[in-house]
């Protein structure tokens, strides 16, 4: 079951950024399958052409963990300072966020970022770039 969903849901809800807010417009459970991860990840930002698409979950050393590799492919830009500032901020609050490997990059006009999979982790690395967020977004479009 996926619980990190709607706990990012809740917080990009609560985030109001003076001028623009977000807005959740789509939400997705996938397997842990390379093909269909990159098929959701390309259709969110080729056909449906969103802002901003955040995988949960598949970032850490399981055999089933395929989420980096999956995504990674896709990027036209890596936004290698936005996946340091999460891990920075993860690793000072725990040492087992060396345990995650996550990517971010840019597809067309589309951020994409991989957190992991569990509601704290997800939530904590979202919270360390939600402020840039606005203007990262701003500038990809
Ligand atoms: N990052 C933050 N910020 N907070 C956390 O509690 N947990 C870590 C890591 N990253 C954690 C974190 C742990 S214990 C693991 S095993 C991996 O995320 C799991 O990543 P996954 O769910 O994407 O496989
Ligand atoms: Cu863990």
């Amino acid at each position: 079951m996926d619980l990190s969903g709607p706990v990012l849901k809740t917080l990009f809800s609560e985030t109001s950024h003076s001028k623009k807010p977000f807005r959740v417009i789509k939400t997705k459970i996938v397997k842990d399958d390379s093909f269909e991860i990159q098929k959701s990840v390309k259709d969110w930002c080729d056909v449906e052409n969103l802002d901003l698409v955040v995988t949960t979950g598949g970032t850490g050393f399981g055999v089933r963990d395929v989420t980096p590799e999956a995504v990674q492919p896709l990027f036209e830009k890596s936004c290698t300072g936005i996946t340091h500032a999460m891990i920075k901020a993860s690793l000072e609050k725990t040492v087992f966020a060396a345990l995650s490997r996550p990517v971010c990059g840019i597809r067309g006009n589309t951020i994409i970022l991989t957190v992991p999979g569990s509601p704290k982790g997800a939530k904590e690395n979202i919270q360390a770039i939600l402020n840039v967020l606005p203007h990262a977004i701003d500038l990809v479009r």
